[in-house]
């Protein structure tokens, strides 16, 4: 007889975008990977009744409230999981790691580096009880990314000289796509910046393992006003009046960046690349060799290795499908793919297994801590037109 696996039971906060990634990682996870603890889907939270009610049928919740002190105070409750806008990430992650629930929180941790310092105390307080915290940084797990990482770590690039790192996304193009609240700085804290431009600040410094410490940006809102949202309004779709209000953030973000170990970096996040969806573009150039990834083709990673004979050397696509590949051996059999759901399974199958294992998930809220402050800097660059340096 097979034994029972102790269960993990979750209540997730806001439902809409992210939550519908977080809800199908949740039940996936558990019929695909063998985890030392099995994830129960307790229940999700919503300021609407209705629709949160609706959203829990639809995403597979037990239950659903409408009051996230009441869930983060459940018994029944073990991990609390933040889906919501920034601005609510600091009080309800807080408030979750006091009452003992481990926290998994959507990136970027915070919108400012004040409520990320907090946040990050919060998480050591709450460690020493053996409470855990993790940020939502989930394209770490993609495949090719950890492949990359691996590369990297084992010399096969030699002494990093450059990153170039683009997050792409055209969803904003349009200058009558509605005001949602990612363009609303109060509750996003950022624009592309912190949206979009958080993600490859960590890619990059997840791959060569090591902080950016220096940057100088440039902030742009090109379109200074927009329709005011009459509903729900995500990257597509939603519905607006006559009505029109303020973007108080960004549209996009450049900057320049100088890691620890001198390689130098070019940044760019942006909304308003026309035909790019979701293109996050990696490369990375060292003495030996060179990688090179594209999330819209994020099963294959290029490399170049230089100490090939010249007549043969160049780009190689690897393929990153074949069950020696990270996470792959629980999914298909060569070249049948993943796609962007994979990275939210990848993220709590690690988050359930170093809660199993007892330690420490990564990243941590001091990683999450740590983009922070290179978001602040970019900030504080493009207002003062000068460099900053990220304390370490
Ligand atoms: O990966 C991105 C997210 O972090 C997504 O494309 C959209 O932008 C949704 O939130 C951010």
């Amino acid at each position: 007889m097979t034994q029972k696996k102790p269960s993990l039971a979750i209540g997730m906060i806001g439902h809409a975008f992210m939550g519908a990634a977080h809800s199908q990682a949740w039940r996936t996870a558990p019929h695909f990977f063998d985890l030392p603890l099995d994830p129960a889907m307790r229940v999700v939270c919503g300021r609407d009744p209705a629709r949160t009610a609706a959203a829990a049928e639809r995403l597979g919740w037990a239950e659903s409230a409408t009051s996230w002190r009441e869930v983060i105070g459940r018994d029944d409750v073990d991990l609390v999981d933040i889906c919501t806008p920034g601005d609510t990430h600091a009080e309800i992650a807080i408030a979750a790691l006091e009452a003992g629930k481990h926290v998994l929180c959507e990136k970027p941790l915070a919108n400012t580096v004040a409520e990320a310092e907090e946040m990050a105390s919060a998480a050591d307080r709450a460690a020493v009880h053996g409470v855990r915290a993790m940020v939502g940084f989930t394209y770490r797990r993609v495949p090719a990314i950890v492949l990359a990482r691996r590369l990297v770590a084992d010399g096969r690039l030699g002494e990093i000289r450059h990153v170039r790192a683009h997050y792409l996304q055209d969803w904003l193009a349009d200058p009558d796509a509605p005001l949602s609240w990612r363009l609303d700085k109060d509750q996003a804290g950022s624009g592309a910046l912190g949206d979009i431009g958080a993600h490859v600040v960590d890619l990059t410094q997840f791959v060569l393992g090591e902080q950016i410490r220096e940057v100088s940006g440039q902030l742009e809102t090109f379109v200074k006003e927009r329709p005011v949202a009459s509903g729900a309004a995500g990257l597509t779709g939603g519905t607006t009046g006559s009505e029109r209000g303020a973007v108080t953030v960004d549209d996009a973000a450049v900057f320049l960046a100088r890691f620890a170990g001198g390689a130098l970096g070019v940044f760019e996040a942006t909304r308003f690349a026309t035909g790019r969806k979701n293109a996050i573009r990696i490369e990375i150039n060292g003495a030996k060799g060179s990688l090179s990834f594209d999330f819209e083709d994020m099963n294959v990673l290029h490399f170049h290795d230089a100490s090939a004979d010249d007549l043969e050397a160049g780009f190689r696509r690897i393929v990153v499908t074949e069950p020696g590949h990270p996470y792959i051996a629980a999914w298909w059999p060569p070249g049948h793919g993943l796609g962007y759901e994979h990275g939210f399974t990848h993220q709590v199958v690690d988050l359930i297994g170093a809660l199993g294992a007892g330690e420490e998930p990564t990243p941590t809220f001091a990683d999450g801590l740590r983009v922070q402050r290179v978001l602040a800097a970019v900030e504080t660059s493009s207002d003062t037109r000068s460099w900053q340096e990220i304390p370490a």
